[in-house]
């Protein structure tokens, strides 16, 4: 990408020398170019300038340095360095930030088997009550979309390569008398997320086999794309029976292929948003939810805080009220496990309905612990995970693509499934990111 940049800039600074100039205006002094004011600044901190040197436009030049030119920027705020952006296929912009595992899920954005629409900056180009430009976030992820939860009772049908991250588990001697349980999730190329207690079976001792790009557990074989499980990985601190830090990482043999039934999914480094106390600001924003009684008040000073926190960021969150959670577990108590993928929304639990729910007790001994855990399921309908979803994900759209997912919890363990009103248990992936990022991307920064 640099190179072919530095070429363009080149061809481009050559035909700019031959019609201009005095090129006298150092970095920082004011300038004007299309009628816009704006202040001279090294082409590599003026977002908009290098992508229009991309799109073979050619900026305003006030001076040089070197070879490389001062230019005319009239945007709102300059970057450090512009060729840390990465373009989308659809012309947004993605921003690399410091944290390891959002700029791999912004990687994938070149890896993607299909163009889907994607959530980067776009230009907020100047009107006149604005003074220069900025880049906002494109904003379709917190968008509510109505009529979610619906109709739905327990789950329903995935559709084919709409969860290609989505893995299962096989247990045993080998390939064709294994046992297929526990799901997982693809979140590298060589890495599977899931929980703590998947990393072995009871009688058939530890997980062998991971399968992916299949929707049906009675898929042909040729769907079937299997690796081998080179190593496993448990969270330092889970300690069985206890239940808390269920949570593992699984190694493939090889590198696994992606395409378009195989595509890792991005992991969630927002987290910290969603914690309770930010519960209110989102449904201070929301004005058509109706529950509830758990609307605890909240005083002036923290509402100024939250609304202040959010117009720095100025960028949608993931909204992770809804959340699907997918897996080929049982159907319901006492059924068959699914034959095909189940995919079932559930609505997340307040911080105290979850207490309630998740009591101390012998393999969980403080209760439902909010920094690690999180709980979600249905008040109104018979909604659950169950038997046999365990290790998989529970998900919302991701923010940087349509097409791909955020992984924001593991599933961990329920009551008994099928009971209106019950909660299941989730590994809170936020909480694990780091832990997450030490194994999959060692020593990359
Ligand atoms: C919840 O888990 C975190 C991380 O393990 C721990 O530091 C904290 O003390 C726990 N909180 C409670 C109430 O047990
Ligand atoms: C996330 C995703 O891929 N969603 C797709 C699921 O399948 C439907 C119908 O095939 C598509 O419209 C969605 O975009």
């Amino acid at each position: 990408m640099c190179n072919k940049f530095s070429s363009v800039l080149l061809l481009f600074i050559v035909s700019v020398v031959c019609v201009q100039s005095s090129f006298d205006k150092l970095e920082g002094e004011p300038c004007e170019t299309e009628g816009i004011a704006g202040k001279c600044a090294h082409i590599y901190k003026c977002l908009s300038a290098f992508l229009d040197v991309k799109k073979r436009k050619h900026p305003t030049i006030c001076s040089f340095q070197g070879r490389e030119p001062i230019v005319c920027c009239t945007d709102c705020e300059l970057v450090s360095d512009a060729r840390e952006a990465i373009i989308g296929k659809d012309g947004t912009v993605f921003y690399k930030s410091s944290q390891k595992a959002e700029n791999k899920c912004i990687d994938l954005l070149a890896l993607l088997p299909e163009t889907c629409e994607t959530g980067g900056m776009s230009v907020a180009w100047k009107r006149d009550d604005q003074p220069c430009k900025k880049f906002i976030r494109k904003g379709y992820v917190g968008k509510k979309k109505k009529g979610f939860s619906t109709v739905v009772v327990g789950g329903t049908d995935a559709k084919r390569y709409n969860f290609t991250h989505m893995a299962l588990l096989g247990y045993g001697e080998d390939r064709a008398s294994a046992q297929w349980h526990c799901g997982g999730s693809l979140i590298s190329e060589k890495f599977i997320l899931t929980a703590g207690h998947c990393i072995s079976d009871p009688k058939r001792g530890p997980v062998r086999f991971v399968v992916l790009g299949i929707l049906k557990r009675s898929d042909p074989e040729d769907l079937w794309q299997v690796y081998n499980v080179k190593r496993i990985v448990p969270h330092p601190e889970y300690r069985p029976p206890s239940k808390y830090h269920d949570i593992a990482l699984l190694e493939t043999d090889k590198l696994v292929t992606y395409n378009k039934a195989v595509f890792p999914a991005c992991l969630d480094v927002q987290g910290k948003f969603f914690k309770d106390k930010d519960d209110e600001i989102i449904k201070f924003k929301d004005d058509d939810e109706d529950d509830d009684d758990d609307n605890e008040e909240i005083n002036e000073d923290q509402l100024k805080e939250f609304q202040k926190l959010f117009t720095l960021l100025d960028e949608p969150v993931e909204d992770q009220r809804q959340a699907v959670a997918t897996g080929w577990g049982k159907l319901g108590r006492d059924r068959e496990l699914s034959d095909t993928l189940q995919e079932v929304y559930l609505n997340r639990f307040s911080e105290r309905k979850c207490l309630v729910h998740f009591q101390p007790n012998r393999n969980l001994k403080h209760g439902y612990n909010a920094t690690t855990q999180m709980c979600y399921g249905d008040e109104k309908e018979t909604k659950d995970t169950c038997e046999g979803d365990s290790g998989g994900p529970l998900q919302v759209r991701s923010q940087v693509a349509h097409c791909l997912h955020t992984v924001i919890g593991v599933t961990s363990f329920g009551k008994a499934c099928g009971y209106l009103g019950e909660a299941g248990m989730y590994s809170r992936v936020y909480h694990y990111v780091s832990w997450i990022e030490s194994v999959v991307w060692p020593g990359e920064d």
